[in-house]
């Protein structure tokens, strides 16, 4: 009977101690189970300083590396409690900056860019009669744009032999791309994003660092210098940097692949100025070409052409920064006060004379 109980109390004990190491044996396996991610992708970087010192003799892409630097300069300080300006908005929630005359420091800003030897292409389109705008474009971009640097005039044209010789600064020249043109003035608009994309491919990525897109039936009236440049850059429309959500003239069709909700935008973009680093703008105009071609085979067009794609990119790709309408004015909304330059302005058309 004793004997019996002992016997039991062993049996007992052995199960407890069984179901113990079971409970041990699944919490390890649970534990295991969530970080095994860790387990397995641990990537061994071996530092042998003696490997190290081998190395030194080959060549790595920073050596190449030139240092940026300032000079000493004199300036006013800037006031960590003070904005530079207060009556517009100067940064994007995403840390973008919009440019606006008395917030930057150009001699800076240049000065950097100097040292960077930075080369800057400057497309423009001159089809059918808008060859007529070239001259005054590239005469008044001689005397405000980007002046000092090394500039890339790249004219897009059907008529050759319409664009004048001008005679231009050192490190800049004019280059003449010849290309069709197409009957319907929407499509001759919207078909710039094809060929500048084409263009980044072939050419602009061998030649120039930075592009800047542009209108042609402008003249420049004051400075545009690099503080326009970014890896992308959109500018505000002149009529609508008030403008609430509403307001914007998105593309407002859902079968458009330039749709945007009522309940989304940010800003509405101007089709007519736009740039960035050559790979930046090679992906914004091959999307905008690729969603045009979508909606050509489902017979729809938006709104606003190619302001309308361009729109569509900026909402999900954000620009690093944003020119304010400085940098693309028409003087048929008059000057307001928050206005300070008027650096690139369009000239008033005579829609029958450039247009047929
Ligand atoms: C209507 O008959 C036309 S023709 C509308 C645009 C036309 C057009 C535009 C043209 O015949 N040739 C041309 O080269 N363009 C280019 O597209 C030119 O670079 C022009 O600046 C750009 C956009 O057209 P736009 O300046 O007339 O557009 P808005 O009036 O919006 O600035
Ligand atoms: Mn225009």
């Amino acid at each position: 009977m004793f004997q019996d109980k002992c016997k039991k109390g062993r049996e007992r004990k052995w199960i407890y101690f069984l179901i113990y190491l079971a409970t041990l044996l699944l919490l390890s396996f649970c534990w295991y189970a969530t970080r095994n991610h860790r387990w397995h992708s641990w990537i061994v970087l071996s530092c042998n300083p003696q490997a190290s010192i081998d190395n030194v003799n080959q060549s790595s892409k920073l050596d190449l590396l030139k240092e940026v630097s300032l000079q000493r300069m004199l300036y006013k300080k800037p006031d960590t409690m003070k904005p530079p300006r207060s009556d517009v908005l100067m940064m994007t929630p995403w840390f973008a900056p919009i440019v606006w005359h008395g917030t930057y420091n150009f001699d800076m800003l240049n000065a950097q860019f100097h040292q960077k030897n930075v080369r800057i292409g400057i497309t423009v389109f001159a089809i059918k009669k808008y060859t007529a705008f070239i001259k005054t474009f590239i005469e008044t971009a001689e005397m405000f744009f980007m002046l000092g640097h090394t500039v890339n005039y790249y004219v897009f044209t059907d008529r050759v032999g319409d664009i004048p010789n001008i005679t231009l600064g050192e490190g800049r020249q004019l280059v003449i791309l010849k290309v069709p043109s197409y009957n319907r003035w929407q499509e001759v608009s919207m078909r710039r994003m094809e060929m500048i994309r084409d263009q980044s491919r072939q050419r602009f990525v061998n030649e120039v660092d930075y592009l800047v897109c542009v209108d042609v039936d402008m003249v420049f009236s004051d400075d545009v210098g690099v503080e326009i440049l970014s890896d992308s850059f959109g500018t505000l429309h002149p009529s609508y940097f008030r403008a609430s959500r509403a307001q914007f003239t998105y593309e407002r069709r859902q079968q458009s692949t330039a749709y945007i909700p009522t309940d989304e935008g940010d800003f509405y973009y101007a089709g007519g100025y736009f740039g960035g680093t050559v790979e930046e703008v090679y992906k914004l105009s091959n999307f905008c070409h690729n969603a045009m071609m979508t909606d050509k085979g489902n017979n729809i067009e938006a709104i606003w052409h190619d302001e309308s794609y361009l729109n569509k990119y900026f909402l999900y790709h954000k620009p690093t920064k944003i020119l304010s309408p400085e940098y693309l004015w028409d003087n048929n909304f008059g000057v307001p006060e928050v206005l300070k330059r008027r650096r690139f302005v369009a000239v008033p058309k005579n829609h029958n004379a450039v247009r047929n």
